[in-house]
């Protein structure tokens, strides 16, 4: 490090701020190569006393700096490379600052950045403090004033948060936009946008009748793109009023996409910023899957008005109040609008490859955590996905009506206040009457915590007891902060039916809160298989597993769709982890598969659960046990993938055809249902003798989207012999390298393809026209996937897949210190594999012996290698 170590923060370190700022006028004249920003604070001391006033700002060329209109002199305050500080100061004043930024060149793409032929901003968490000099924290609320001046050709569209109040031709080919922001907000929900953007509008009715504009920007070329966006974005707005009650709160909702982006999307107040990537889309740009996401990420961004911006975070520990929140509303959102079981296993699907091994990990952290560097490393999924699997409790154990009413009590008491997680969960606890005291350790306990279950069946007297246990095997089995408290939705399935319970309904959802506990059910006629977590109802490892007889009957029998999709999941990892093939196993369960190919299963629902369980998700069941052999992993999926090829060959010819869809591309229920079919049966088809691969030649050939185009695509890529490949991505390539995001597709197809090769595929596109290192979405489609989706060449023996990765992290640290923290994730697992320990490791060891590293991989390096 070259500044000396950075500092960490604590939570139990915060203070309230000494000064607000009741309203902030900012103006921004942009000419090319700089930005001058004027800023003027109404500030009032919040505390009194005599504190200094100490502003957060970095990389900003001070011009001036003035108190209640009177210049200070440079011996009046002093600038840090951080900081503005001014030791006197009266209790209320009018502070005026001018200074020069260089948006061009800031390639951090934090703060006020170009990217393509635009100006965009982005201040989440802390860029507002490379804009101008300010309380850069979220707990300071103020009303924005924003003019912008800018050159009326290279920047027809001003835009910025709020109202459009004013705007006007200026001299020399200049004009002006004013923006007034009605509601108080953080810096970190300030946006500006100014660039030559085409714009596409619709508008929405609001429940009391109050119309809103709707506008999309962007490059002319995509102008097409943005239909989707537009319709998820109506579908999220009419959501919220129903199932929340919340109405939009302004007159206009802009979203604006831009090409450089280090991350999904932006809540900016009425100025949502995206990744181009989570926005537009169309059949031939857009998978199946990716249509889903636009919808996802466009609901999450405007559920956030309320949840995040309307009550917003007190200090950044508290990022899953708003973020958790926010995941488990836009899940709820996904789940009434299409399949609520296939959601639900996606999102556990990833919860448990992602987050279960990041709580397993050196960067585990509780869902609020207690201390950070850089708070751009806690967008993780402990706070987003663990952080909605706690709310998602909450909705569980006070039921849906009680949960309703409490967040509607939070978004009363709380509206335009800067909260914590704590008063969350004082919300809750007054609408329902109940101690959620014990709930709030979910907050401040890290790692996966892992249930032990043993069943006692009494025929007798048809009772069946059941008692699990409670541990946390990451922080030791006397866990610092006691026993959690969390819903269990259990099941009985008794002689092949799932048994009514008291209630009359076929779950109970009842309560651990102790170490141990037992529970009785009365009335159990024969031996009951248990279904232990309908619906996953809580975010934890089961041990023991059920044996396979028990899965085969959840899996036939029971009436939640996550248990069952679970039950084969579970099923096909046992088969993988046997230590012998036996013959009699595997016929078992074929026969189980051939049963769910039969089944009435819905399309999508058949299709998941007919996928096997991912390397990731074995990977980390591995790792409960020992070592990850990765390569074994692959080669255990890849023999049961075979075999399943080979016995059911004529299904999957004749499943090809049949799933064929003829109607033109919709992103329908349906139609994505029989494309996940065709397409599984297509990759099986990859694993029989008898094909030459032509039917993937004819599958692209005869493509009208994307998703089918990419299955063809991975067909011969991965399975075709060295001409088929070539000719393939030479293909894809002529056909679609017009379109940013196909290109990006392409990309990643080459990086993911299981083989010890695509390490140079890789190193070698790095030097391709159509790759750019400062674009994240191209780092991380290229070099991001092959160390994120592609374990047997990411842990090639030669450890040239974390050279790799290492040298593109090293190569972009200075530029973009989030992104190359990000990109290190992968490396930061090294003490789960076998294979490869110490070359992991001593690639971390070799960035932290670079002595100008950046606050963001500083940390992420540190806290792997302590
Ligand atoms: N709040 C956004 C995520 C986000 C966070 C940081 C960013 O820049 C570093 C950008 C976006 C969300 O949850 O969608
Ligand atoms: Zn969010």
């Amino acid at each position: 490090m070259r500044d000396g170590v950075p500092q960490t923060i604590f939570r139990k370190d915060y203070r309230a701020p000494d000064f607000s700022v009741e309203q902030i006028d900012l103006y921004f004249d942009i000419r090319a190569g700089y930005t001058t920003v004027r800023a003027t604070l109404d500030m009032v001391r919040a505390v009194p006393g005599h504190a200094p006033l100490v502003l957060d700002g970095v990389e900003l060329v001070l011009e001036s700096v003035a108190i209640d209109g009177v210049s200070l002199a440079e011996s009046d305050y002093s600038v840090t490379p951080e900081t503005l500080v001014i030791s006197k100061v009266p209790d209320r004043f009018k502070l005026e600052t001018q200074v020069r930024i260089a948006p061009e060149t800031n390639t951090s793409l934090e703060g006020l950045y170009r990217s393509q032929s635009s100006y965009s901003t982005q201040c989440e968490a802390e860029g507002f403090r490379k804009i101008t000099y300010y309380p850069d924290r979220p707990d300071v609320l103020a009303l924005f004033n924003v003019t912008i001046e800018a050159d009326r050709e290279a920047c027809p569209v001003l835009l910025s948060n709020g109202n459009l109040i004013d705007s006007g031709v200026l001299d020399n080919r200049r004009h002006r936009a004013v923006w007034q922001d009605p509601w108080p907000k953080p810096s970190y929900l300030f946006a500006l946008v100014a660039g030559d953007l085409a714009c596409v509008e619709d508008t929405f009715v609001t429940r009391s009748g109050k119309p809103v504009a709707l506008r999309v920007y962007v490059e002319e070329k995509d102008r097409d793109f943005c239909a989707h966006a537009i319709e998820s974005l109506k579908r999220s707005m009419r959501w919220d009023e129903e199932v929340y009650g919340l109405e939009y709160d302004l007159e206009l909702f802009n979203i604006v996409a831009v090409d450089d982006f280090n991350m999904g999307a932006m809540e900016n107040k009425s100025l949502n910023i995206f990744n181009t990537s989570c926005v537009l889309a169309s059949p031939d740009i857009t998978t199946d899957a990716g249509y889903q996401r636009i919808e996802s990420i466009v609901a999450h961004e405007y559920f956030h008005n309320f949840s995040g911006n309307r009550v917003t975070c007190r200090d950044w520990f508290q990022l899953s109040l708003k973020e958790g929140f926010t995941v488990f509303r836009d899940a709820e959102f996904t789940s009434d609008m299409h399949s609520r079981g296939v959601k639900r296993v996606e999102d556990v699907a990833f919860l448990r490859a992602h987050q279960f091994a990041e709580d397993a990990g050196p960067l585990a952290h509780p869902v609020r955590p207690d201390s950070f560097i850089e708070i751009s490393n806690f967008y993780t999924t402990t706070v987003y996905e663990k952080g909605a699997e706690v709310v998602r409790m909450l909705h569980t154990l006070l039921g849906a009506e009680v949960f309703q009413r409490g967040a509607t009590h939070y978004f009363e008491t709380y509206d335009g206040q800067a909260v914590t997680c704590d008063d969350f969960v004082d919300a809750m606890e007054v609408a329902s009457g109940r101690d959620l005291s014990q709930f709030r350790r979910w907050y401040s306990q890290p790692g996966t915590p892992l249930l032990t279950v043993t069943g006692d069946y009494d025929g007798d007297s048809s009772r069946y007891r059941l008692t699990v246990e409670q541990s946390n095997p990451a922080v030791g089995v006397a866990s610092e902060v006691g026993p959690l408290h969390m819903p269990l939705a259990l099941g009985l399935v008794v002689d092949g039916a799932p048994m009514t319970m008291p209630s009359g309904a076929t779950t109970a959802v009842v309560e651990l809160t102790e170490p141990r506990q037992t529970f009785v059910f009365d009335g159990v006629e024969s031996e009951p298989v248990p279904a232990l977590l309908r619906g996953f109802s809580a975010p934890v490892r089961v041990s023991p597993e059920p044996d396979i007889d028990q899965l085969r009957v959840l899996m036939a029998a029971d009436d939640d769709p996550f248990v069952r999709w679970d039950a084969a999941q579970s099923y096909a990892a046992q088969l993988m982890e046997a230590t012998v093939a036996d013959d009699e196993s595997e016929s078992a369960f074929l026969d189980a598969y051939g049963q769910v190919m039969a089944s009435d299963l819905d399309p999508a629902m058949k299709a998941q659960t007919l996928i096997l369980p991912s390397e990731d998700y074995l990977a980390d069941r591995a790792a409960q046990r020992g070592l990850v052999d990765v390569h074994s992993i692959h080669e255990r999926r890849e023999r049961l993938k075979q075999m399943i090829a080979r016995s059911f060959a004529e299904e999957w010819s004749e499943w090809f055809a049949r799933y064929a869809v003829t109607a033109a591309y919709e992103p329908s229920a349906e139609q994505i249902g029989h494309r996940a079919l065709r397409h599984l049966a297509a990759d099986y088809l990859c694993y029989t003798d008898a094909i030459d691969l032509e039917f993937a030649e004819h599958l692209y050939a005869h493509a009208d989207n994307l998703t089918d185009r990419l299955a063809a695509a991975r067909c011969l890529i991965n399975h075709g012999s060295d001409l088929q490949r070539e000719r393939m991505v030479e293909r894809f390539y002529e056909d679609w390298k017009q379109q940013a995001l196909v290109v990006n597709a392409w990309l990643s197809l080459q990086a993911t393809r299981p083989h010890d090769d695509a390490v140079e595929t890789v190193a070698q596109l790095r030097n391709h026209p159509a790759f750019d290192w400062r674009n994240p979405n191209k780092l991380r489609s290229l070099v991001g996937a092959m160390a994120g989706r592609n374990a047997i060449a990411f842990h090639r023996a030669d450890g040239a897949g974390y050279t790799l990765l290492t040298d593109t992290v090293i190569a972009i640290q200075k530029a973009n210190p989030q992104m190359a923290a990000g990109m290190l994730s992968p490396l930061t697992r090294f003490r789960r594999y076998a294979h490869g320990v110490d070359l992991m490791r001593g690639q971390l060891e070799r960035v932290a012996a670079i002595d100008d590293l950046s606050r963001d991989v500083f940390e992420v390096v540190q806290r792997t290698l302590d």
